[in-house]
């Protein structure tokens, strides 16, 4: 049985002690304080927000299922030949060095289990691919080291999205590292569908609840959506290696309701487009 990718059993390992520790974390810790962010101590996934999410969760259980038994298997049949054949219980080795039965079975079983997990996984990456109808777009674009943020169909206004200090974030209340100044605000329920570039580096945009992590590439536009499915604050950061302040670029995303979002787009068209140093900012990029 030496097909076993010899990752299983170390993923396995952590992914069981995640599910057993993490149930009492479950009870202990209440829902809202940790349901879009890392927490401390924490085992398991971040909660979904998000069909695509939710589905992401779906294909991690079943995956752990078959985990489970493969790893047991192999466990039972490692312990087997322990017992039986060790020097004291079996002095004189058997020769036998083909069957080829046992050789047919272990090639072929470990390949149909690997054609049963394809199934849902090409699934989901094609849910994950196409996007449905999308109700608005936003543009993502990566830049060393804060993202920033277009309305194309909202009023054509962008803003750029800088981390806050220490000190700013224990004001507003955000996480350390994780707040921003300007903030990626979006409607519940509606389909976003967000087109994510970079002007410099490769960088990459992921939100964990949300189920999207899309790499930001110069040159080239790349597609993901997301529907939230409850209001609320929900962070991520760049997670592709671009540059010295790489884990300082976060992202905070608050999704609210469609008349606070129509709202809002009112009140950023009007600020961000009169602090107008787009074209400024532009040319600066170009230049680098
Ligand atoms: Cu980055």
């Amino acid at each position: 049985m030496t097909r076993l990718p010899a990752g299983g059993i170390t993923i396995f390992a952590r992914r069981a002690a995640r599910a057993l520790l993490g149930l009492p974390a479950l009870l202990l810790v209440a829902l809202p304080a940790w349901a879009e962010q890392p927490y401390d101590w924490q085992l398991g996934l971040q909660p979904a927000a998000t069909p695509v999410r939710d589905r992401v969760d779906g294909l991690n259980n079943e995956l752990l299922v078959i985990i489970t038994l493969v790893t047991v298997f192999v466990m039972a049949l490692l312990l087997y030949v322990i017992i039986r054949f060790n020097a004291k219980r079996h002095p004189v080795p058997s020769r036998t060095t083909h069957n080829t039965v046992l050789e047919l079975v272990w090639t072929m079983v470990p390949v149909l289990i690997l054609v049963i997990i394809a199934v849902p996984s090409f699934k989901l990456l094609y849910f994950m691919d196409d996007v449905p109808h999308a109700q608005m777009t936003v543009k993502v674009t990566g830049h060393q080291w804060y993202w920033s943020y277009d309305y194309p169909d909202q009023g054509d206004f962008s803003f750029d999205s800088n981390i806050l200090s220490d000190a700013q974030d224990k004001q507003s209340g955000d996480p350390r590292l994780l707040g921003t100044d300007n903030v990626m605000v979006v409607p519940v329920g509606q389909v976003v569908r967000v087109l994510i570039t970079s002007t410099d580096v490769i960088h990459s945009w992921f939100v964990p609840s949300a189920g999207v992590q899309e790499y930001a590439m110069p040159g080239r536009t790349n597609e993901a959506w997301f529907k939230f499915e409850r209001p609320g604050v929900y962070y991520g950061q760049c997670n592709q290696i671009c540059g010295i302040n790489h884990p300082f670029m976060p992202i905070e995303i608050r999704v609210v309701s469609a008349d606070d979002f129509t709202k809002w787009a009112a009140d950023a068209k009007k600020k961000y487009s009169s602090n107008d140093d787009g074209a400024l900012k532009f040319a600066a990029d170009a230049s680098r």
